[in-house]
């Protein structure tokens, strides 16, 4: 069965079906957005993991490295205002409200797998728009080629930035015809309602069939360049991380496999299910990479 919006909406009526429990609704203080966001042909019909697994169990190190850290220490980040700069190789540079660049009329309920570098996986129901759309206002000019993004630089709001693991701030990038894709997005929302904090509100990335780490969160800035942006994951570790990250379960991380993955919620004795090329994303997205070694461009 393939989940519409009225099947993720109101968000209480999908937990209640699921049978869970009060303390699941209560973790999340977002305002349920009750918004009509268009379902889309581009989202899978695999269950989603439960409002409580998206929101428990992330990774964001500008809140700590544990997978609990954000959900418990990002509530001071102010999510409101919030602009986003866009400069670089485009017409129109400027600093642009989230309501201008993402309008809630405008919002698409994209359903997606999540598949981490690390192994395991989730289905998260994103509210979002293309970004295409959002870059095409900025009017991209003819020598760009790739996108650079950045997230807040604030160790006030992001206590995880006071350690220098990242050369903070975060920075992720594409390559522009990536960027463009139909379906690489730009989320402000999930489950039917604002992004929490702890998924990278109020403004992030979502781009599936990469590695999670490509899709930044909380983003301030977005670049558009003529040359390869340098990418945080990248400039840690550069044998471990690419640009590209695509998912790919033939070309292994130097210390484990990709070959498989463990979908969160899939409980103690759930078994690891086979990772897909791309994320299963292949026959959208393959075209990208023709006559390109993906062993070498990881
Ligand atoms: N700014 C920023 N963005 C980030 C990260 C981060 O640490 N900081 N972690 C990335 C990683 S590794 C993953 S797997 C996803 C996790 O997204 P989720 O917590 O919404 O599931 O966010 C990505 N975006
Ligand atoms: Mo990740």
């Amino acid at each position: 069965m393939k989940l519409t919006w009225s099947d993720v909406t109101p968000e209480a009526a999908y937990l209640s079906r699921r049978a869970f429990i009060a303390a699941g609704i209560a973790a999340v203080a977002t305002p349920a957005l009750g918004l009509g966001g268009k379902p889309s042909a581009f989202s899978t019909d695999e269950k989603p993991n439960s409002l409580q697994e998206i929101t428990n169990y992330n990774n964001f190190y500008e809140f700590g490295t544990g997978k609990t850290d954000p959900a418990q220490n990002s509530g001071s980040l102010k999510t409101s205002p919030w602009s986003v700069q866009i400069d670089g190789l485009v017409d129109r540079p400027g600093s642009y409200g989230v309501e201008d660049l993402v309008p809630e009329a405008a919002l698409e309920e994209r359903i997606y797998r999540l598949r981490c570098v690390e192994a395991w996986s989730m289905v998260i129901p994103w509210l979002g728009v293309p970004l295409s759309g959002v870059l095409d206002k900025a009017g991209v000019q003819s020598g760009a080629k790739f996108v650079a993004f950045e997230t807040l630089h604030d160790p006030e709001q992001m206590p995880g930035q006071r350690s220098r693991i990242i050369d903070w701030p975060y920075r992720e990038g594409l390559r522009l015809d990536e960027a463009m894709h139909p379906l690489t997005i730009l989320a402000t929302g999930l489950y039917g309602r604002v992004l929490p904090n702890q998924n990278g509100a109020p403004i992030r990335l979502v781009v599936p069939w990469k590695y999670g780490f490509k899709s930044i969160k909380s983003i301030v800035r977005i670049t558009l360049t003529d040359k390869q942006p340098p990418t945080s994951w990248q400039m840690l570790q550069p044998s471990e991380y690419g640009f590209y990250a695509n998912v790919n379960p033939q070309v292994d991380h130097p210390r484990w496999s990709q070959a498989t993955e463990r979908r969160i919620g899939s409980g103690l004795f759930g078994g690891r299910q086979d990772t897909l090329m791309f994320n299963g994303y292949g026959e959208q997205v393959a075209g990208l990479y023709t006559g390109m070694d993906l062993a070498k461009n990881y």
